[in-house]
């Protein structure tokens, strides 16, 4: 039988190091695992499968003889190096930013459109994260009643933002419980390691999540919009997003209105994310049953409650969505995107690179 040659670009950050672990619980057969990260973390040690894995730099030349290479870098990173691994005749999946929109690449959640994967061009992108828990719940109403719009408001973790994010979070937590006034804190970071200005999370509530575009909405809310879109593969569904970073460290919660085009009733719809691979109902008011963040975590399923009907409008829906967003958010997505590859054939070089090298 084949055996698998893996890639894991960022094994060591924060997205990276989750990817190793779903690989080891993985079905996916697998011969090696090759370990790759920038020049500072050269040299460290990773686990995988209780043996040691020394951590290489990252170079055009890493995916010799890899068949399938996960990355999770950042955006500038992937799109670097991701055409050379599919040069090199290995299939990419990524988890930035940077090929979603590409034409050439498959936008995948497996439960949702595993089925287009079929055309893959050497890439498949994951959709961010808080994309992916939202498509797992709204696809099984999808599919049955019609989905006309969703707005959506989320409270997300900071490790979204990486492992310093996280380091910075603790940091400014602990000073504020030994003291530090809450307005005197330092942060180098949060809301976007790209903007000018950065603020304290530790007790706090930031309405932005990456920086601003052109429309005041933020990437991270127009990436929920056109990734719906795409995943989806309905340019009419409507998406409106409030992205806000919360002072949890992992698993982000959403709250989510819809209006479906056929009108169900909320047993229908209770009925339907209950059945749908992937997701969990945890709705039981009258036990104070809803999903919770820290139930979440470690977990590679959608948790979805609160699910009640609109008080005005006949096809409304509320509901409340939480899931680990470096699991399903992230790596368990990629790795769960590199079986779907694996039992349908699909692990194979590409003939003609599409991508720019650079
Ligand atoms: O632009 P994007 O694609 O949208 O991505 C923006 C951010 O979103 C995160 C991602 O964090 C990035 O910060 N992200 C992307 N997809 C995500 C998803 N689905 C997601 N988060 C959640 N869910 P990341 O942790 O995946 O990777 C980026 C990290 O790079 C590290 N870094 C920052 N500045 C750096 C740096 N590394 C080296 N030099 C610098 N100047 C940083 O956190 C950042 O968060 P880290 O320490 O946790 O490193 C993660 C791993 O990436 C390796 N790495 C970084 N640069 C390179 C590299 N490997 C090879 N070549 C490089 N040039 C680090 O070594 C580490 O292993
Ligand atoms: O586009 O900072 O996948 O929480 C997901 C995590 C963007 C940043 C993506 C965060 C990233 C986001």
């Amino acid at each position: 039988m084949t055996q698998y040659n893996i890639a894991v670009v960022g094994v060591t950050g924060a997205v990276g190091t989750r990817m190793l672990e779903q690989l080891e619980e993985s079905t996916l057969p697998i011969e090696t695992v090759r370990a790759l990260a920038s020049k500072r973390s050269a040299g460290k040690i990773v686990e995988f499968k209780g043996q040691e894995l020394v951590v290489e730099e990252l170079t055009e030349e890493s995916f010799e003889g890899i068949d399938i290479a996960l990355f999770s870098a950042g955006g500038s990173v992937s799109e670097k190096y991701a055409p050379y691994a599919v040069k090199a005749g290995a299939v990419v999946v990524d988890n930035t930013s940077f090929f979603r929109q590409n034409p050439n690449v498959p936008l995948v959640v497996p439960e949702v459109n595993a089925h287009a994967l079929e055309k893959h061009n050497g890439i498949i992108a994951c959709p961010n994260c808080s994309t992916i828990q939202m498509m797992v719940a709204l696809e099984p109403i999808r599919r049955t009643y019609g989905l006309e719009r969703v707005i959506v408001s989320t409270y997300q973790a900071v490790s979204g933002a990486g492992q310093s994010a996280i380091n910075e979070t603790n940091r400014e937590l602990q000073e504020a419980l030994d003291g530090k006034a809450l307005t005197e804190l330092s942060a180098e970071i949060l809301p976007s390691a790209g903007d000018k200005k950065h603020y304290p999370i530790a007790y706090n509530a930031l309405a932005q999540i990456d920086v601003f575009t052109d429309n005041d909405y933020t990437y991270e809310e127009m990436k929920m919009t056109k990734e719906t879109k795409k995943n989806l593969e309905d340019e009419s569904v409507k998406v409106s997003a409030t992205c806000v970073r919360i002072p949890v460290l992992s698993a982000h919660s959403e709250s989510v209105y819809i209006e479906t085009k056929e009108t169900a009733s909320i047993e229908e719809i209770k009925a339907a994310i209950a059945a749908f691979p992937g997701t969990v109902l945890e709705d039981d008011v009258a036990h104070q049953v809803y999903p919770q963040a820290v139930n979440a975590v470690g977990r590679k399923e959608t948790f979805v409650g609160r699910v009640r009907k609109d008080l005005d409008v006949e096809n409304g829906v509320h509901m409340w969505i939480v899931s680990d967003n470096l699991l399903k958010g992230a790596a368990w997505n990629s790795v769960q995107i590199a079986e779907s590859l694996h039992e349908r054939g699909l692990v194979r070089p590409t003939e003609e690179l599409v991508y720019e090298l650079k």
